[in-house]
């Protein structure tokens, strides 16, 4: 009789780096990017001049902060949800803007990082005592299950910036997409902005600094697990491998091995060999285009209304109803 020994994971962490690295071809989540150090490089990655995404999309809010006032408000007030809040950057423009029309509403930022929601509560109410601002921690499925499971009828509009669903497959988007839209009433509103299709060479740039941020940042997952997981990888013995397909919009980002090697995870009773140049697949950060947009949208039972574009196309935010 053939018996199997039953793998106990201690957390979710540990049981996707297992099966991503005994997994053929090895695949990492990027969503384990996101710790103390992760977070701080993700924000200086927003700064850098190669990253565009930012920059685009703080303009197209600033130049349409009114339009988008008027399209989020309503008499009986109205509930700011954002997911993947961050540093909130590009949301404190509509706060100011809301606050000087008289909205009436309220700030829920939900992310991850509990260290990034303190910041940008602290940040938010030192500027703007008057900001009725709720900060929640968790993942956005566990946030949006809360949301299905307590309706309210005031006004929703939930805002998800920075491209962050471009590091989901399209399957994993619409499944998101699905989630958002089971909690969404009429008269609720998706805020959502995308990344879009360019010159390719832009696109990998964003992804392939001069200053080697977003390197630093890739290979804080080896960092990670090594603080983890008692791990011995070496961050310097892998290369950073970002690559894009115009044909398929998406980027995807790896992390190569330069030789051959054995790597040992001792709080997973692991050793991993490595080929020489085998590769890890850390990220993948979708470019969309209108049509991929209102594919997903009518999948996951949504309709795009309106889009704010910047002066040269290459970034969209879309609002959508139900
Ligand atoms: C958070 N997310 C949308 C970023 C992106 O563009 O995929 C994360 C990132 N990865 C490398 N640079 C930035």
């Amino acid at each position: 009789m053939k018996t199997t020994t039953a793998l106990h994971f201690k957390n979710t962490f540990e049981k996707e780096v297992y099966e991503g690295l005994t997994a053929f071809p090895k695949r990492l989540s990027s969503k384990w990017f996101y710790d103390k150090k992760g977070d701080k490089l993700f924000q200086q990655i927003m700064d850098l001049p190669e990253y565009y995404l930012t920059g685009c999309e703080f303009q197209i809010i600033d130049q349409y902060k009114n339009e988008i006032a008027t399209l989020f408000q309503e008499s009986k007030g109205f509930d700011l949800i954002e997911l993947g809040a961050g540093d909130g950057k590009k949301t404190k423009i509509l706060l100011e803007e809301f606050l000087k029309q008289q909205l009436d509403f309220t700030y829920k930022p939900i992310d991850i990082s509990q260290n990034m929601l303190e910041e940008l509560e602290g940040a938010i109410l030192k500027k703007w005592p008057e900001i009725n601002i709720k900060v929640k921690q968790g993942t956005y499925f566990e946030i949006l299950e809360k949301l299905n499971n307590q309706p309210s009828d005031r006004k929703k509009v939930i805002l998800v910036l920075g491209s962050n669903i471009g590091n989901l497959t399209h399957p994993q988007a619409i499944d998101f997409l699905k989630n958002i839209r089971n909690s969404m009433a009429e008269q609720d509103l998706l805020f959502m902005g995308l990344d879009q299709k360019k010159d390719p060479e832009k696109i990998l740039k964003a992804y392939n600094d001069s200053q080697g941020v977003t390197e630093a940042f890739n290979k804080n997952i080896l960092h990670r697990i090594n603080k983890e997981l008692a791990g011995d990888f070496d961050p310097e013995t892998f290369k950073h491998w970002p690559t894009y397909d115009p044909e398929t919009g998406t980027t995807k980002s790896f992390l190569v091995s330069t030789k051959s090697q054995q790597v040992t995870l001792k709080n997973l009773n692991l050793q991993i060999n490595f080929e020489p140049w085998e590769s890890i697949h850390t990220e993948i950060s979708q470019k969309y285009d209108d049509d991929v947009v209102n594919w997903l949208a009518q999948e996951a039972g949504l309709k795009v209304v309106t889009q704010f574009t910047d002066a040269q196309s290459q970034f969209t935010d879309y609002i959508f109803k139900t």
